[in-house]
């Protein structure tokens, strides 16, 4: 490693080696020295935003000196790397978790700082959200570990709530990031379109040389990423993209074409440009394609440059790099790789093959058939005409495979295909990803069952059940439990054995015999109401409306989308107001208040998530304001749900909705973060909501609706039998109808989803139940004692659920690599 720095200066190198700071007295000093010679200010015009600079960049001080040493280490020891593909890193905020993960959280109690940073909002939801944790976990555990993605300028757009509807506001956020590094020197030149030539080389073997039409250049930006209480800092290495020829081509430039040569640059840097913001949705377009081409290949190119430095032969690769693919979206990998080794690398098609195979793990997170990704052939044939063949070469050799163990089924052959022989035809980029990897996981058990079961069940008769597994997802308990609820992570620690539970989260089962506790409930109850107290705040300020923090708190946050079901909610909602309405005074004075609050983005091209978010503002704006209502029923839509709003609200929640139509939701995280935050749950047997029963008891949550496996029946019927609404449910419609929350042409087309267009998610079929169940949630909290006692009970048990487990799983039984401990 030191055989780079030349022989005088090492002594004074080594002499100079920069250590950070070890106390309070030291990190103030960085902060000061920073807010004086970084930012030019002085003690009198040193804003918020001034002290957020210099504190995250003195921080970051401490952060690269263990982050330079975790990368000499995994470097000089060459152990086996684990490389996440990802094409969303949903961060969130990086000060308070870097003050937490290197110890410095006690020294420094800022909240007004801390919230002057921007979220890094480089995703959409879930599956974003799900890769920050496994950088979080993969650092705390040890793992050589680096995390792949784009660096794109815009993130997830800003969501604006005007008379009701959402508007889409970009986000630029790289103002001040003082969490990346821009690396100038790590480049790589992507090609795109071109033509392929074959030719003879020097062994006078035929290869194909692919000659690209276009050169984009990848830039790396690092980001470190710590680990809690650990001497690892991982690295996440995002990919910028520019024109190649520097900032114009100059050879245009002086030939007067200086537009062109302006247009050129754009073109380049608009791949980078901006994250596509569908969650759980495809919609085909070229510039996605372009983004996964360009990430996928500079990464590679990376990975193997680094790989080769070791000297070994091709036939260690897959002892040294394990490659995760995070959904469909880097599939494109499997293929550049292959490309890299037969037509650059110059091996045999079936060693290249074992090699490519054995590196790669899928990741499946949906079964949705409108989030499977497809491309088009022609576009693939246009952008990456060598890829183009060699997925051709693939799919042969892989159904030449599969008709000699299946000789006699010519229907198995045009089911597993990679390529559809639709018009046009398209390239199934889950069948290439499968084919490609040794393992393929789901991210919850019944997700796991039904993609062996259905969507991949041909698969599974291929390469038999073993290479299909489970993982189910976890989340960091740093974040979502001691970052996010301090106090609440505090009183835990006093009944723990201190702060352990946050690296073993199973420790929290020592909760459990505190449960009964009196004067422990009254402390947990104390904090939960805290946490409600200082949400009531930020909604009055935030939506003008005053609610009661002593009502029960109601929350449903996610992405806005059909089958997670917020109509259900607002459905459920107004039945509810119709009858508080229809109740005497005196009947309505014995009612619990409520809170229902929602929150989450709809794809700005998705209209009908959009006419959701319209009715929930408009029975807002009804209800709010309703004085025979008062405290009794108050309806709250959150503007910009994101990372750092969740670390508010998954602390003030009594009970959350997880309500998708079974069957729809893979995992569901966010489940989780509410649980191990001291709320309950009202959920469909769906996703992790059914491990989440297993583990912390039926009677500790509230389960309703139909079960996935009778959801096809349903359908059918809706579609070919007589489809009759539940009569609670055509109240609610009739209201809408009436104009009771505006314009009804306004929620004609969610009224007809159910009433006319076969209610394919169910929302009908669940209704009684939903509202049944939802009579249960009042009553249950009626009890206090009972209910804390349920939720302490609920914690005691979620150990489960952290992502370090996640991640040790990951690492045994697909990536096959160990954590790298010091040696001292
Ligand atoms: C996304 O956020 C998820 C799946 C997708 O296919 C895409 Br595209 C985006 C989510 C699932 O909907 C959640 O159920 C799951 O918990 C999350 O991925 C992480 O696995």
């Amino acid at each position: 490693v030191e055989a780079s720095i030349p022989e005088p200066q090492r002594d004074a190198w080594k002499r100079n080696q920069p250590e950070g700071f070890k106390d309070k007295d030291g990190f103030e000093k960085e902060v000061v020295r920073h807010v004086e010679t970084t930012l030019a200010r002085s003690m009198f015009n040193c804003d918020e935003s001034a002290a957020y600079s210099a504190t995250s960049l003195a921080i970051r001080y401490r952060l690269i000196t263990g982050w330079n040493k975790t990368q000499q280490r995994q470097t000089y020891r060459d152990a086996k790397r684990v490389y996440y593909l990802s094409l969303e890193f949903l961060m969130g905020r990086a000060l308070d978790n870097a003050l937490l993960n290197v110890g410095l959280k006690d020294v420094a109690k800022m909240e007004d700082i801390i919230s002057q940073e921007h979220d890094a909002a480089l995703g959409n939801g879930g599956l974003g959200r799900l890769a920050a944790c496994f950088l979080d976990s993969l650092a705390s555990l040890n793992y050589p570990a680096w995390g792949y993605g784009l660096r794109y300028r815009y993130g997830i757009f800003k969501q604006e709530i005007i008379d009701g509807y959402q508007v889409e506001v970009p986000d630029y956020w790289l103002d001040f990031n003082p969490w990346e590094f821009p690396r100038h020197d790590v480049t790589v030149d992507i090609q795109f379109f071109g033509h392929v030539n074959k030719t003879t080389n020097a062994a006078g073997k035929t290869i194909s040389v692919w000659e690209g039409g276009e050169t984009v250049v990848a830039v790396a930006y690092d980001v470190p990423i710590p680990g809690y209480d650990t001497p690892t800092t991982n690295n996440l290495r995002l990919w910028s993209s520019k024109a190649s020829g520097g900032e114009f081509d100059f050879q245009k430039f002086n030939n007067g074409d200086y537009e062109s040569s302006v247009a050129d640059q754009q073109r380049a840097e608009t791949i980078s440009a901006v994250l596509y913001p569908n969650d759980n949705l495809e919609r085909g377009k070229e510039l996605r394609l372009k983004q996964q081409y360009f990430w996928v290949a500079a990464s590679l190119h990376d990975i193997v440059r680094r790989f080769k430095k070791s000297k070994r032969p091709w036939s260690e690769f897959c002892d040294q790099v394990a490659i995760q693919l995070n959904d469909t979206h880097p599939t494109l990998a499997i293929v550049e790789l292959q490309r890299i080794l037969i037509d650059t690398e110059g091996l045999e098609w079936d060693e290249a093959w074992d090699i490519v195979t054995n590196t790669f793990g899928y990741t499946n997170h949906t079964v949705l058939p409108e989030a499977l990704e497809k491309w088009p052939v022609g576009l693939v044939q246009h952008l990456l005409p060598r890829h183009l063949q060699i997925i051709y070469d693939i799919n042969l050799y892989f159904l030449q495979k599969v008709e000699k163990a299946f000789p006699k089924d010519r229907d198995m052959l045009r089911r597993v295909s990679i390529i559809e022989e639709s018009q046009p035809k398209m390239v199934r980029m889950a069948y290439l990803a499968i084919v490609g990897s040794h393992k393929v996981n789901g991210v919850a058990e019944l997700h796991s069952d039904l993609i062996r079961t259905t969507i991949f069940k041909d698969f599974v008769q291929i390469y038999g059940p073993d290479k299909f597994t489970n993982v189910t997802n976890g989340i960091t308990p740093r974040r979502w439990l001691h970052q996010a609820n301090p106090r609440l992570s505090e009183l835990i620690a006093s009944k723990c054995g201190g702060n352990a539970f946050l690296k073993d989260l199973t420790q929290l089962n020592r909760l459990e015999a505190h449960a009964k506790d009196p004067q422990f409930r009254r402390e947990w109850a104390e904090i939960k109401y805290a946490n409600k107290v200082r949400l009531s705040r930020y909604i009055k300020e935030a939506n003008g409306v005053t609610v009661n923090p002593a009502a029960l708190f109601d929350v449903q946050v996610k992405r806005i989308h059909e089958y997670k079901r917020q109509q259900l909610n607002i459905f459920g909602v107004i039945h509810r107001y119709l009858t508080l309405k229809a109740m005497s005074p005196e009947a309505r004075k014995k009612q619990l208040p409520r809170v229902s609050i929602f929150g989450g983005k709809a794809a700005p091209g998705y209209w009908m998530a959009k006419q959701i978010i319209h009715l929930i503002n408009a029975v807002g704006a009804v209800v709010n304001n309703d004085e025979d209502i008062g405290d009794l029923l108050k309806v709250i839509f959150l503007e910009d749900y994101n990372v750092s709003k969740a670390e508010m609200i998954c602390p003030a929640s009594d009970i959350s909705e997880h309500i998708s139509t079974a069957g729809t939701e893979a995992s569901g995280t966010s489940n989780m973060k509410f649980v191990l935050n001291g709320g309950l749950i009202i959920g469909t047997c769906d996703g992790a909501n059914i491990e989440i029963t297993r583990e912390i008891g039926e009677s500790n949550i509230f389960l309703f609706g139909n079960l996935a496996e009778d959801v096809e029946d349903l359908r059918h019927a809706h579609t070919y039998g007589s489809h009759s609404i539940d009569g609670d449910l055509d109240k609610v419609f009739n209201e809408i109808e009436k104009g009771t929350f505006g314009s009804p042409h306004d929620f004609g087309a969610l009224v007809a989803a159910v009433r006319q267009h076969g209610d394919y998610y169910l929302v009908s079929d669940d209704f009684h139940s939903y509202i049944q169940t939802h009579s249960l949630v009042d009553e249950a909290y009626r009890n206090q004692d009972e209910w804390v006692s349920k939720c302490i009970t609920a914690v005691a048990r979620m150990g489960f659920f952290t992502s370090d487990r996640c991640i040790d799983e990951y690492a045994e039984s697909i990536w096959n690599v160990e954590p790298l401990v010091v040696r001292e």
